[in-house]
């Protein structure tokens, strides 16, 4: 079918369309308004297409007229998607809000991660035994991190602690600091003594994550240094902190162990709390599991911060915050502090 082309008629049809389209509400309406004014049987097409019986002169200017009114249509169509998209846009990003300081009375949102509470649980317990809290930056330079603590470089103990370094400064100068002991040498460099502090923070290590290693993990550093202090304190010091901790039923031991930074040293371990004591595959079948590392301060270690190691004496420890965890609350892989379940998170 095709309707005879009628220029007054198509321009109040244009004029009509404009303005249904102005008023359409919704952008589903815009579509519906679009195809009626514009689609195949819109009066604009049947006119289009009766075209033909018009003569060549008349076909041109009746032509160009119906191309005007579909490009004043579709602009007209394009305005008001623009404008109701920004409208729907904004009532969605309304609706969607999260507000994050929003307080539900008798609803709980959120907690601190295990770790972070542990960490400001082991503080406290510091803090109540006469220690300080101290901090230090997590990229070191290798002198804090190595040189300071008696380790030069090719020492074989820089294995221990394989390094992630950072693209920053000389080759091998910045890296993220992989135990928490260089904290113990800015102490000694800013402070007075004597000095009687514990020092939290992230720790880095090339180590691939395992049912007791995450290469991102938790330390807290003590440091005591003092007239007269003797391995019979860092001993007591230990064991009254593991009492408190975990309560007087743990069986704790120190092993004889090497920290190029320390001497005597000792490993910190307790029972595995997985299996308790008889083996299994959190704690390797050993029944134990390390917790950190300790010893008297190295004379070593004073003579380089100038500190008269004839008059001082110091003893430091070193634990695993993440392994504290793992053996207070019983996990047999510490991976599940990393993987965000969220069942792991609320329960704890
Ligand atoms: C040290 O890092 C020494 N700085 C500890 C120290 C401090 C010794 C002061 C003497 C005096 P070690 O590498 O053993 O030592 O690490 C200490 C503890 O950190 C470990 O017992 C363990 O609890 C924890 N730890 C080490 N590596 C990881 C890891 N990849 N993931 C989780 N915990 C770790």
């Amino acid at each position: 079918m095709s309707v005879a082309y009628d220029r007054g008629e198509l321009d109040s049809y244009a004029e009509d369309a404009v303005r249904r389209i102005a008023d359409a509400p919704d952008l589903a309406a815009v579509d519906r308004v679009g195809t009626e004014v514009l689609g195949k049987r819109s009066l604009l097409a049947l006119a289009h297409r009766s075209l033909g019986t018009l003569d060549p002169e008349d076909r041109k200017s009746a032509g160009k007229h119906l191309n005007d009114i579909r490009a004043q249509l579709e602009a007209a169509l394009e305005s008001r998607r623009a404008v109701l998209g920004e409208a729907d846009q904004r009532r969605r990003l309304v609706a969607e809000r999260l507000d994050l300081t929003e307080v539900l009375p008798g609803r709980r949102r959120g907690h601190l991660h295990l770790v972070s509470r542990t960490q400001a649980e082991l503080e406290d317990t510091f803090v109540g035994m006469g220690f300080e809290v101290a901090e230090g930056p997590e990229a070191e330079s290798d002198w804090y991190n190595f040189e300071a603590l008696n380790i030069p470089p090719d020492h074989p103990a820089r294995g221990m602690w394989d390094t992630f370094y950072l693209e920053l400064g000389d080759p091998g100068a910045v890296l993220l600091r992989t135990h928490t002991s260089p904290v113990q040498v800015r102490l000694l460099e800013s402070r007075q003594l004597p000095i009687y502090a514990v020092m939290p923070g992230k720790c880095y290590r090339r180590d691939t994550a395992d049912a007791r290693h995450l290469p991102v993990f938790h330390q807290i550093e003590g440091l005591v240094v003092d007239r007269g202090t003797s391995f019979a304190d860092l001993a007591g010091t230990i064991e009254t902190f593991t009492n408190a901790y975990f309560g007087s039923a743990i069986h704790a031991r120190l092993r004889p162990a090497y920290f190029p930074f320390t001497e005597p040293s000792a490993e910190f371990e307790i029972t595995c709390t997985i299996c308790r004591g008889s083996g299994c595959h959190t704690c390797s079948g050993s029944g134990w599991i390390e917790l950190g590392g300790c010893g008297m301060v190295d004379p070593a270690v004073f003579d380089a911060l100038h500190i008269d190691p004839e008059e001082w004496t110091g003893f430091a420890f070193g634990f695993g915050i993440d392994r504290l965890v793992q053996m207070r609350y019983g996990l047999a892989d510490l991976r599940v502090l990393t993987e965000n379940d969220i069942r792991f998170l609320t329960q704890v």
